[in-house]
């Protein structure tokens, strides 16, 4: 019954997809390639002491030409000093050409109830940052790769996604200065990729001089997207620290310690359970733990709600986490500890 609904579910977003695509090939073609295009000029009149229209939107290249068709004098003068006409008089015009993206409010100095507003974009085709390494479809050698890209010219800012593929696990977000590099640092500065998963990474730029955050409409296009692939990892680095194999624990709630001499590793799954097969028949504590942020690091500790029984003897074991489109790996050996009784 569950796997009959499944497929429909899956047959019906197929279909959507299909005719997504056909729409999408019709319909965007034709005005992207009439935007890629000259920079332009707008008009704005000053008449009847109001800018016509008071809302302009261009792309960055533009020239916006305002003239006065009043017989009192007036002035265009942008709010953060960008650009200023002096008084014009009747007849006369000013012109300011808008080097950056951005949304630019702007008045008259003699009658400053009199404003506007000047929305600056990015064209589109606007030139996009190329990825250059590790190559597309690299599978990785380390857990701190450098990732390079060149800018478009001009470029004061750079935005850089990192995504695990199916969004399964942390990624990178990171916006910086124009640099054409990030190196992702290795645990425990950051706790950033984890083992055998695809991510996929992309670069956008902006030239607006003022820090911008993620969501801020003046960066450019995202590059084409490239692909790497995280090492492959075992448990064969890991060691049970505590308790030590045989020993008998003090608590119904004991923690459980282990150490890992491969330091890229910081995720983990935990079992503990009466039956060494960790079969379905007993209670299977089964948990995820970032060793770098359990106390102590590399830990677990059984909760109080689900205390272990008394006069038992439990087995338990660790693995490293693998999740996205990777494959879960081997379970280390497991250790055993008694909990007397009560
Ligand atoms: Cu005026």
């Amino acid at each position: 019954m569950g796997f009959l609904r499944r497929s429909v579910v899956k047959f019906m977003v197929l279909v959507g997809s299909a005719i997504f695509g056909i729409v999408a090939g019709v319909a965007i073609n034709a005005p992207y390639q009439a935007l890629v295009s000259a920079a332009a000029n707008v008009n704005v009149s000053i008449q009847d002491f109001s800018f016509q229209k008071e809302n302009e939107e261009i792309v960055v290249g533009d020239t916006v030409r305002w003239t006065n068709r009043d017989l009192a004098a007036h002035t265009t003068t942008s709010n953060s000093g960008l650009w200023d006409s002096g008084s014009l008089s009747q007849g006369q015009a000013f012109s300011f050409t808008f080097a950056t993206p951005g949304t630019f409010p702007y008045f008259c100095a003699i009658h400053p109830s009199m404003t506007g507003t000047i929305v600056v974009s990015q064209p589109q085709g606007a030139p996009r940052p190329a990825l250059t390494s590790p190559p597309n479809n690299t599978v990785l050698g380390n857990f701190n790769p450098t990732l390079t890209w060149q800018l478009p010219e001009g470029s004061t800012q750079y935005h850089l996604k990192v995504t695990p593929a199916n969004d399964d696990g942390p990624g990178v977000n990171v916006i910086g200065n124009a640099t054409t590099s990030f190196t992702i640092p290795p645990p425990p500065q950051w706790y950033g990729l984890l083992p055998d998963i695809g991510y996929t990474w992309m670069v956008r730029a902006t030239t607006v001089q003022a820090p911008l955050d993620e969501n801020d409409s003046g960066w450019g296009e995202w590059s084409p997207s490239f692909r790497f692939r995280t090492p492959v990892v075992t448990s064969s680095s890991i060691e049970r620290v505590s308790p030590s194999n045989g020993a008998t624990v003090n608590s119904l709630t004991p923690t459980v310690q282990w150490s890992n001499s491969n330091s890229n590793i910081f995720y983990y799954e935990v079992q503990i359970s009466k039956d060494p097969a960790f079969g379905p028949n007993a209670f299977l504590y089964w948990e995820l733990r970032h060793g770098g942020v359990t106390s102590p690091p590399n830990s677990y500790t059984v909760p109080s709600e689900f205390p272990l029984e008394s006069n038992t003897r439990y087995v338990w074991r660790v693995r490293p986490r693998v999740q996205g489109d990777g494959t879960p790996v081997e379970w280390s050996a497991s250790s055993e500890f008694i909990v007397p009784g009560g």
